[in-house]
């Protein structure tokens, strides 16, 4: 061979090896506006606020409602996009804990029916979700489903794991329940929804009609709907804080039932999902305070967070939009208790899918589900 071709040979496979040897850094993943216009953060400025609610429909520790003190902080405007993970896999070779598990949690509606009907290891008290082999999130509903047209869309069939992962890449953390809640507020007091108290169908995700036979989707979406398919639902700016799907918090869950947790340490999810209702008659009423918890390695096709940071007052600045608000004591965080990963990947059932009230079922799945 020539001694140019050669040299240009070499060359090119140098840049090769440069190139992929820095691919996997996070500089170096091309900017997508279609992903960074979703990765906005919104400062909220911390204060003393009421958390929880003293309504007598109450339930999985809503009430009582009690004060609550909140640092300054950053929360996403939006759940973190499909496109916005795929960009942190490509850049991290990141495998969630659902394709290590090989399957996930998916609504019967959306499984095709052969799958449906060979599915086994139904949940008892809840047959609506169907474990179904290979489904992630770039396979929501698992092979042969896609996520083409969905690049806008909450990603789902995250566990906390891996929203911790992804939040973690960014040089983020995933909110606490209090700053979540507080978020969700929006700079308003005591209401039962983001932007007030009257409840309006315009402004969420949520299932309209009888579940889990009849679907009317009056709100324009069946299933999981874009990330900013409605208006922004508070004077944060926040965008599908209630409805859509659930969103992992760092906090433990504490559910009020008595029984002991020998089954593993569960953490909050807050904001319901598409599958909740207005009135709470059947899985989760969608407000404000709503809350479900579950283990950190659970995850189904309603599941997906945001992220938060910490930041200080020399950082102050006013939210975009809302009420004036002061400067409050500092918050006791409540960061969880490391949880070790204990290398298990197979298991034969992973713990529930959100709307389940906190109670896992086992593989056995002999125990009674409460919805
Ligand atoms: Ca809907």
């Amino acid at each position: 061979m020539h001694i140019r071709a050669k040299f240009l040979l070499y060359s090119f496979s140098v840049l090769c090896m440069i190139w992929g040897s820095e691919a996997t850094l996070k500089e170096d993943v091309p900017a997508d506006a279609e992903v960074d216009q979703y990765e906005e953060m919104v400062f909220i400025e911390g204060q003393q606020f009421t958390m929880g609610t003293d309504a007598k429909d109450a339930k999985d520790g809503e009430a009582p409602s009690r004060l609550e003190m909140v640092k300054s902080f950053k929360i996403s405007k939006y759940p973190v996009t499909i496109a916005s993970f795929r960009k942190f896999v490509r850049a991290k070779k990141y495998k969630t804990e659902a394709e290590q598990f090989g399957w996930s949690f998916v609504l019967e509606m959306f499984v095709p029916e052969k799958v449906s009907k060979a599915a086994k290891d139904r949940i008892k008290g809840a047959p609506w979700w169907v474990p179904v082999d290979r489904a992630y999130w770039r396979m929501p509903e698992g092979t042969d489903s896609t996520i083409e047209g969905r690049l806008n869309h909450p990603v789902v069939h995250v566990s906390l794991r891996d929203a911790r992962a992804y939040c973690d890449w960014h040089g983020w953390r995933v909110p606490t329940e209090t700053e979540w809640e507080f978020a969700a507020r929006g700079g308003l007091a005591k209401r039962k929804y983001p932007w007030g108290n009257k409840f309006d169908v315009t402004r969420m995700n949520f299932w309209q009609g009888k579940f889990p036979d009849t679907n009317v989707a009056k709100d324009g979406y069946k299933g999981v709907s874009p990330v900013d398919a409605f208006p922004e639902q508070n004077d944060y700016g926040l965008y599908d804080m209630v409805g859509n799907v659930w969103e992992w918090t760092s906090s433990r869950y504490d559910s009020q039932d008595d029984a002991p947790e020998s089954d593993g340490t569960k953490y909050a999810l807050r904001g319901g999902s598409y599958i909740d209702s207005k009135d709470g008659s059947f899985n989760h009423q969608v407000r404000v305070t709503t809350r479900t918890g579950n283990t950190p390695d659970a995850g189904s096709d309603n599941v997906g967070f945001r992220c938060a940071m910490s930041v200080t007052s020399t950082d102050a600045q006013r939210p975009p939009k809302g009420k004036k608000i002061n400067q409050g004591r500092s918050q006791q965080a409540e960061e969880p208790r490391v949880v070790v990963q204990d290398g298990k990947k197979a298991k034969p059932i992973k713990p529930n899918p959100a709307d389940l009230n906190g109670k896992k079922t086992t593989g056995e799945k002999k125990n009674k589900v409460e919805l």
